[in-house]
């Protein structure tokens, strides 16, 4: 199975030159890094240039800062793979996982890694945080079965987006493709989520709104589809 580790990255040069060569080590073969940047200022750029002479990685360079799910959406249609994996360049998330998380690709459609199941845990964030996390997720939980629907960190298999209308909305990818990829089956895996050590987060009062919004978005979306499947079951057709 060929994969792409999707990473989107605004400022994130010291931790680039980090997590590149630590995907290397974890996967060693069939697997490309994609680096969808949003034209930084720190030199992500040249990292990512300078490293993709050694290990497969490929740039994506944008002229401007356009938001995480977008720059998502781009990785993944600049690239030919069976799968992806979406992850921060910020070494929250472990790339030691990825073995894991490519192991179980072999047998489910969707591999989410989960801060919220047993064995996972959030590491470094203050009692804010944990707490807009914790609500964030309660929020979501009518629209799909998955327990960490803000996660960040997931797999999911390239057949499962065909014909699906991703909209880049926000910060939250993971949720829009939990809602409305053609998964059949998915688990998810226990990881400890730890704080960025270099670099500053991006995630802002502003995006909150957005997820507020991308709410609202997703329950039109989930329960309009629904209402549409239970008239034309009533009336007959197929
Ligand atoms: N290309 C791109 N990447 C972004 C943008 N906003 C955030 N990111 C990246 O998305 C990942 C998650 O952002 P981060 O600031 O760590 O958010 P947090 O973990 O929720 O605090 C990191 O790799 C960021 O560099 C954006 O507007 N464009
Ligand atoms: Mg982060």
């Amino acid at each position: 199975m060929e994969l792409a580790i999707i990473i989107p990255t605004f400022n994130e040069a010291e931790n680039s030159r980090i997590i590149i060569p630590q995907i290397h080590t974890a996967l060693k073969t069939n697997y490309t890094v994609v680096i969808v940047d949003d034209n930084s200022p720190d030199g992500t750029q040249n990292v990512v240039q300078e490293l993709a002479k050694t290990y497969p990685a490929k740039l994506i360079s944008r002229p401007q800062k356009s938001g995480l799910a977008s720059a998502v959406i781009e990785g993944m249609n600049s690239v030919a793979a069976d799968a992806y994996i979406i992850m921060d360049a910020d070494l929250s998330h472990p790339p030691e996982m990825l073995p894991k998380l490519r192991s179980q690709l072999e047998i489910h459609d969707l591999v989410v890694a989960s801060r919220y199941v047993k064995g996972g845990s959030i590491s470094g964030w203050p009692l804010k945080r944990r707490i807009v996390s914790r609500v964030a997720i309660m929020l979501a939980r009518p629209l799909t079965p998955v327990k960490d629907v803000t996660s960040g960190f997931f797999a999911i298999r390239h057949e499962c987006l065909h014909n699906v209308n991703l909209r880049p909305l926000g910060f939250k990818i993971g949720l829009e493709c939990f809602v409305k990829a053609n998964w059949k089956s998915f688990s998810e895996v226990p990881f400890t989520f730890t704080d960025r050590r270099h670099g500053e987060s991006k995630f802002s009062r502003q995006e909150l709104l957005a997820y507020i919004r991308h709410l609202l978005h997703l329950y039109a979306y989930t329960f309009g589809r629904l209402a549409k499947f239970r008239i034309r079951r009533t009336s007959g057709t197929s």
